[in-house]
């Protein structure tokens, strides 16, 4: 049977706006209060979906979130008419009401962990919602993502979709940002690889100081038994606090992997020998470190330009391609790492670069944007159809942006009550458009 990767990128929302909201994440707090522009936004997104596509990927979209979320709003005691609401927090809590209007939906490597049939005891494809529970903004996510994720791989014989782990800093779960799958072939029994940042349950364990570890041993251990993964094909793996406190606030941000290969920076993980080997052994067949010293690239320069926030990817032909954003190829110090590279005996042979600068400025990269699902035929074939990038759908969902996206946004736009009706007109249409059904509250 034939095996697939699929990416799955998430479609930017409406409100997508640079509120400062990641402590930790460096683009984050750097662009705090810049005006967006979420119509170009999504655009770069679906260039950079599209061109995948081209290339004989399986490429799918994720819808994005109802924002500004008027229902935790006055979960939180603003009450009224939505506009009531809207105007209510502008005036008495403005850095709530910008959480509550966050796109950060689109980095869909936030959205769950998965596990392929391969990898599990039960043989079916396993999706966890990640909580997110490290940044109010995205822990606001889970739920949302857990009914997308259910009207698109809706198919009880083929997919089994858990509920998001319980909302404690001790379960801090950021999905598939954290976890790897080596593999040989896709459809292979795989190994699963969880990185996490601090052991939650053991105060004296190493740490972060400046900046939080959002994911924690427990919660990837907990992922792993919820899949039911085994111990042989699994390992957990310590990022190494150091980096966390320079920005490197989820391990996407610092290695990235795909079938036999994993490329990483040398300060990335605590305990780098032990773990590999402990990875050799678990992994049948060959593996290609690809290890970056940091007299090539510096930790700054890696954060900056999110040279490991690339995708890794294997066209059809077999060839390996790694998709970077433009930010790469402008730092002169990565630039000069990927031509290196592909110089190299590697599997990597091509290097291709596109521009999401409007997410790259809230620290998402090509990589964030999107969620990995390996597949064999038949389950491609239970994948609700309205999802997967063809041409048409590409040209629906532009045309879609064009009409319904503003082409500016800043912080005091957020106030303003019609984008919450210009937000959910936008969204009934494309439920409609990506045949989702009733996925959101304001649908019910
Ligand atoms: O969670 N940024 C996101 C970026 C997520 C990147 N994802 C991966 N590395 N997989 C975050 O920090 C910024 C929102 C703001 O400040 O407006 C934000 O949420």
């Amino acid at each position: 049977m034939k095996q697939f990767e699929a990416n799955f990128d998430g479609l930017v929302g409406p409100t997508h706006n640079y509120a400062g909201l990641s402590f930790g994440n460096v683009a984050s707090l750097n662009n705090a209060a810049q005006k967006s522009n979420p119509r170009a936004a999504a655009k770069q997104g679906l260039q950079k979906a599209k061109a995948l596509a081209e290339m004989g990927m399986i490429q799918g979209m994720l819808a994005p979130q109802e924002r500004p979320d008027i229902y935790t709003l006055r979960r939180i005691g603003f009450s009224g008419s939505d506009a009531q609401v809207i105007n209510q927090a502008y005036q008495q809590a403005p850095a709530l009401l910008n959480a509550c209007c966050s796109a950060s939906s689109m980095w869909t490597a936030n959205a769950a962990t998965v596990s392929p049939s391969a990898d599990t005891a039960d043989g079916k494809l396993h999706f966890t919602p990640a909580n997110l529970v490290d940044k109010l903004h995205r822990s606001i996510e889970p739920e949302t993502t857990g009914n997308i994720l259910k009207a698109i791989f809706n198919n009880e014989q083929y997919f089994s979709h858990h509920q998001h782990l319980p909302e404690h800093a001790s379960f801090g779960d950021e999905g598939a940002a954290n976890h790897t799958r080596l593999c040989q072939a896709y459809g292979d029994r795989g190994l699963e690889l969880f990185v996490y940042g601090q052991q939650a349950t053991s105060p004296n364990a190493i740490k972060p100081r400046k900046y939080p570890a959002r994911q924690t041993l427990e919660a990837s251990q907990a992922v792993a038994r919820l899949h039911g993964l085994d111990d042989s094909t699994t390992v957990f793996i310590q990022q190494n606090p150091d980096v966390i406190d320079q920005g490197v606030f989820h391990n996407d941000v610092i290695s990235v992997g795909n079938q036999n290969v994993l490329f990483y920076h040398e300060q990335a993980f605590l305990n780098t020998d032990t773990a590999f080997d402990e990875i050799r052994r678990k992994l049948a067949g060959d593996i290609h470190f690809i290890k970056v010293p940091t007299a090539k690239v510096a930790i700054n320069d890696a954060v900056k330009s999110y040279l490991f926030n690339t995708q890794i990817i294997t066209l059809p032909s077999g060839k390996m391609v790694i998709i970077a954003p433009t930010d790469c190829q402008e730092n002169p110090a990565v630039n000069a790492y990927l031509q290196e590279l592909l110089t190299l005996d590697t599997p990597i042979k091509e290097v291709r670069f596109f521009d999401v600068k409007q997410s790259m400025q809230n620290g998402g990269g090509p990589a964030c944007l999107r969620l990995r699902v390996a597949m064999n035929e038949q389950e491609l074939a239970a994948v609700n159809p309205g999802v997967l990038l063809t041409q048409a759908l590409f040209d629906r969902l532009n045309t879609w942006v064009e009409k319904h996206y503003r082409d500016q946004l800043s912080q005091a736009d957020l106030a303003d009550p019609q984008l919450v009706i210009e937000s959910r007109t936008a969204l009934d249409e494309l439920t409609q458009i990506m045949q989702l059904g009733s996925v959101y509250r304001f649908q019910r």
